[in-house]
This record gives structure tokens, C-alpha cells and sequence, in this order.
């Protein structure tokens, strides 16, 4: 069986430049459709003020730990807090091969959305992009082969070319779940090519099993900022949250991408920036110590906010100036 490097405990803390909002900002309390758990979402901030949210819904009874199907839904807000969500869900996608979709990101550009998601199929699972200018009817643009997931599409194109993060799974290559960071262009969101890897695990002191891509990166004047899920496990860890065994803990990580050729990383926080550590991030939900981030807006102040999924049952929301991310990223404590 696959042994899991042992890391030091004391790692694991929340950097003190971050400040969570203390409660959950969108539960499946907020959803005026069937849901059970509401998590993992993208989100972006218009030109006009406005906070538009993507997230994924697992509906069914919450209350019975019971989930029926999976779609996407979105929501509004004029502080990035208080969200609405709209009457209907915005997409899903299940036909004879594909049995859903989830883990939306969202970025504009070039005057529409685009989104990015997971697909499962029932030859694997496989990464796939739409774009929307109303967010309410897509036009699908690629899917993946399998097995790839976690794609974000940066919110420019860099060198003439759309640029995606992306986590390929390579399970025949890489002993278990080894999955690392890569990135691929495209001219049109169709065809994608130029892959190259980004980060591996192993480049991640806190992370012994697989990392991926977060939010759509944040243009900084010091390089992109790239927000990730690094996860840690231990065969040790019992019972979390619904489910019997739970061995992954996944926190949040920071680095720092190129800005001409974002392949190449330029600074990395050598440890954690959030870990699961409030009440929805440990104690309640489907599984416990799990922040998976989809989201990340650069304001005007340079307050950084992080949306992320906390412990695949609600969304969460923290911030921190963007000087002190960049600083994590960059001290000289913490080159390679
Ligand atoms: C990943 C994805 C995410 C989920 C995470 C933790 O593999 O399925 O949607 O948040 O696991 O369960």
C-alpha cells in the first residue's frame, strides 16, 4: 500500500493576513430549488459593483445524508456576502454517457463568460468549458479526455492564446492519487495544446497526495496569483463528517505564475495558507476538513477575497491584503 509521507502538524495553521467571514456565505438554505449540499463555486465581480456566484448543488435530503443529482447554480450580490440565487438552476448536463457536471469556475473575458467544469462520464472523468453571456444558456466548447478536472481559464489571453490550468489524473504513471498542476492554450476554447506541467505534489511542502488548480488566477503587477487545493492525507484519520473514513484533509495554497509564461512559478508560501479550522470546516457537513477554492476577486483596495467550498457542504469567503499573499509567496525564508 501507498505510504504517505508524514508532515509536521505544526504546518497546518491559518496564516494570521487571513480573515474569514464567520459564517457560511451561501448554504442550501439559500437555494429556492432542491438542494442538500451547495459548494465549491466560482465567482467574479462585473465592472458595475456586481458579484456574480457559480456554484455547484448536490440535491436531496440533507437532513436524511441523502443526494439525488448534481447541477450548477448561480446567484447575485451587491457585497459578495449576501447572495441571491435565481429561481431555476443554471446548467447541468446528463445524457446516455455523461452523468453530471460540477466544480465550476467562472471567468469573463473577452465580453462573455466563460465557465469551466468537471464532467463525469462513464469512460472517466473529463474537464469541459462553456461559454454564456447570460448565464443562462451555454454554448459548450471542449471536453477533455479522461481523466482531467479542476480547469480554470485565466481571465486574458496571454501570447494570443486563451491560457487554462488544468489537473490531469495520470493513474497508470504515478503511484495513486500523484496528481499535480498543468496548463495548456488554445486559440479558440476548442482546441487545446502546448501542455506543460506547472507545479508538482512534490513542490508542495504540505501536500503527501495530489494538488490542483483553484480560482481563475489574479493578475498582480508581481506575477499571477495562483490560489490551489493541496491535499494531505493520512491512512490514521477516521470518521468525518457523513462519511465513514475520510483520510484527505485539503487547505488552500498560494503561488505566484509568469506573467508572460504563467508554466513557470516564481514564488510559492511554503506552507498553507487556510486550514480547515472553523466549524463548517470540521465539524459539520458531508466530508469535514475540506476547503476546496473555485473563487478569487482582486478589489479595488487590494483586499483579496477567497471563495471556497468548506468541507463539500457550504461556500465560505476569506480575505487578506494582497501584499501580504505576495509577500508569503515571495519572502526569502521560503525559496526553493
Ligand atoms: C475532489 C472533488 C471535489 C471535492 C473534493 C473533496 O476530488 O470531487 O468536488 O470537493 O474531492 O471531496
Amino acid at each position: 500500500m501507498r505510504q504517505f509521507r508524514k508532515i509536521d502538524e505544526a504546518l497546518f495553521k491559518t496564516e494570521p493576513c487571513i480573515t474569514r467571514y464567520p459564517d457560511p456565505v451561501l448554504t442550501y438554505k439559500d437555494v429556492p430549488y432542491k438542494a442538500a449540499l451547495t459548494f465549491n463555486a466560482g465567482v467574479l465581480k462585473k465592472e458595475n459593483g456586481k458579484y456574480i456566484m457559480i456554484f455547484r448543488n448536490d440535491y436531496g435530503d440533507y437532513e436524511a445524508q441523502k443526494l439525488e443529482g448534481t447541477n450548477l447554480g448561480v446567484a447575485y450580490s451587491d457585497d459578495g456576502i449576501h447572495f441571491e440565487v435565481e429561481p431555476e438552476p443554471c446548467f447541468a448536463m446528463k445524457d446516455e454517457e455523461i452523468m453530471r457536471v460540477y466544480d465550476p469556475r467562472i471567468t469573463e473575458i473577452d465580453g462573455e463568460y466563460c465557465i469551466c467544469f468537471a464532467v463525469d462520464t462513464k469512460h472517466g472523468v473529463c474537464g469541459g468549458m462553456a461559454t454564456t453571456n447570460d448565464l443562462k444558456t451555454f454554448t459548450v466548447k471542449s471536453i477533455s479526455v479522461p481523466e482531467n478536472r479542476n480547469m480554470v481559464l485565466f481571465p486574458e489571453k496571454i501570447n494570443g492564446n486563451y491560457v487554462r490550468l488544468e489537473r490531469p489524473m495520470p493513474v497508470y504513471s504515478r503511484d495513486g492519487d500523484v496528481f499535480d498542476i498543468w496548463l495548456s492554450e488554445s486559440p479558440d476554447l476548442v482546441y487545446w495544446g502546448k501542455s506543460r506541467l506547472v507545479m508538482g505534489v512534490e513542490d508542495v511542502p504540505f501536500a503527501n497526495d495530489k494538488i490542483g488548480p483553484g480560482a481563475a488566477p489574479l493578475k498582480t503587477d508581481k506575477g499571477w496569483l495562483m490560489i490551489f487545493h493541496a491535499v494531505d492525507r493520512d491512512m490514521d484519520r477516521g470518521k468525518n463528517g457523513w462519511e465513514a473514513k475520510w483520510t484527505k484533509r485539503y487547505t488552500i495554497g498560494i503561488a505566484l505564475l509568469d506573467l508572460q509564461d504563467p508554466s513557470k512559478v516564481i514564488g510559492m508560501s511554503k506552507k498553507p495558507l487556510i486550514v480547515p479550522e472553523g466549524h463548517w470546516e470540521t465539524v459539520e457537513g458531508f466530508r469535514t476538513n475540506v476547503l476546496f477554492p473555485c473563487g478569487a476577486i482582486l478589489e479595488d483596495d487590494d483586499t483579496v477575497r477567497i471563495y471556497y467550498g468548506a468541507s463539500d457542504t457550504v461556500v465560505c469567503m476569506a480575505t487578506a491584503k494582497l501584499d501580504d499573499l505576495i509577500a508569503l509567496c515571495t519572502e526569502p525564508r521560503q525559496e526553493k
